[in-house]
């Protein structure tokens, strides 16, 4: 029932949101943080990572779990899988005997790629020339494994508490002969608005979200960085391009991979100053399906970067997506907008950098 006679605040009254890259709801209830925490507590993300650990097989000149020794690489350096998820020879399961017991090939390739030969590198204290390296080769893998895989998934784990395995700055790259499930939804939900809507859901997005501002996290000449509307995790980020229709990460122009280093640069800068920590996310790149679907028209798709943090009150404390979400539905606690209007106000300078800038304007 309704409380008569009271306004509508979406800080103070919980709501639904529809998030139109997957067709669900979202529950929005964001009085719930100023509830009191006494539940688990993270242990603070590591600051202390050496540049260079003889026993880390991800870095430079180490010998790997099968043996193989790493290159003396001075940039991005990408190699298989040493424990793929997919392979390219795997036998077919074959046919089915009973619609409940249904099963499929699955073949494809899975990479690793190091983004900077020293392990204490993230992304936001990378120079931009560096990012733009990663950039280039993100759109390297793309061509080369999108010409006949269906998808290519980029992601990258970032930090113990999204399940990273290792602190040299890397992300993975898994090819497949199928669309997996988050690929086929995003699909279908940008065909039906474009059917609808003769316009693709995101770049439509993206002219709304810069008109109404109040979710824009940064902004540069060609990407957009919001909190979505419709986002579940308290610091979520959508990265977009804003003025071309891109499709995927291999047609972006040399100008939008250098305003992308930046923008990149600037929004991870925002993660590690939020609680002055390491920031754990998983991030990954969702751009038109590759492969046979190159001869297929994709005007509805638009090219985008999902980034997804677990942390909710600070640098120990984690969003839970438990009962609730796994047994009804997404829900989040504070507003897209509060979350928003935080990480914009937070200094572009990393503040791992910080003293050194007041020194360098002091000097
Ligand atoms: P994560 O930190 O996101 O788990 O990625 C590290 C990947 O590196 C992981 O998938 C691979 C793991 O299989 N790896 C190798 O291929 N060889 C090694 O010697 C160590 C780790």
């Amino acid at each position: 029932m309704s409380k008569e006679g009271t306004t509508f605040d979406p800080k103070e009254h919980q709501h639904l949101r529809f998030n139109p890259l997957r067709g669900s709801w979202v529950l929005v209830s964001a009085h719930r943080v100023k509830r009191p925490w006494a539940g688990q507590v993270e242990d603070s993300p590591g600051e202390s990572v050496p540049r260079h650990d003889p026993q880390n097989p991800l870095c430079p000149g180490n010998t790997r779990a099968n043996g193989k020794v790493n290159p003396q690489y001075e940039s991005t350096f990408v190699f298989d899988n040493d424990f793929p998820a997919l392979q390219t020879d795997a036998p077919s399961p074959g046919p089915s005997d009973h619609p409940l017991f249904q099963s499929k090939t699955a073949r494809g390739v899975c990479k690793v790629m190091c983004f900077h030969p020293w392990s204490d590198m993230p992304l936001p204290l990378m120079k931009r020339q560096e990012i733009i390296k990663v950039i280039d080769k993100w759109a390297e893998l793309v061509s080369e494994l999108g010409s006949t895989y269906p998808w290519v998934q980029i992601f990258e784990n970032k930090g113990d508490m999204m399940g990273c395995s290792n602190p040299h700055p890397h992300c993975q790259v898994w090819a497949s002969d199928f669309l997996p499930n988050e690929a086929l939804t995003s699909d279908r939900c940008q065909r039906e608005y474009f059917e609808k809507h003769r316009e693709p859901l995101l770049l439509q997005y993206a002219k709304q979200e810069e008109e109404r501002k109040e979710r824009i996290v940064v902004l540069s000449s060609d990407w957009l960085a919001v909190v979505p509307y419709w986002a579940t995790w308290p610091y979520q980020t959508l990265l977009l391009p804003r003025r071309r229709h891109v499709l995927r990460l291999n047609d972006l122009t040399a100008a939008e991979r250098e305003d992308l280093a930046d923008i990149m640069k600037r929004l991870l800068t925002k993660y590690d100053n939020l609680f002055e920590t390491n920031f754990p996310y998983s991030m990954g790149w969702h751009g038109a399906p590759t492969g046979e679907h190159l001869k297929m028209d994709n005007s509805h798709w638009l090219l985008h970067a999902h980034y997804y943090p677990p942390l909710l009150r600070s640098a120990t404390v984690r969003k839970h997506m438990v009962g609730y979400e796994m047994l009804a539905m997404e829900q989040r606690d504070l507003t897209p907008e509060q979350a928003a209007e935080r990480l914009r106000g937070l200094p572009d300078v990393h503040y791992r950098n910080r003293g050194m800038e007041e020194r360098m304007m002091e000097g």
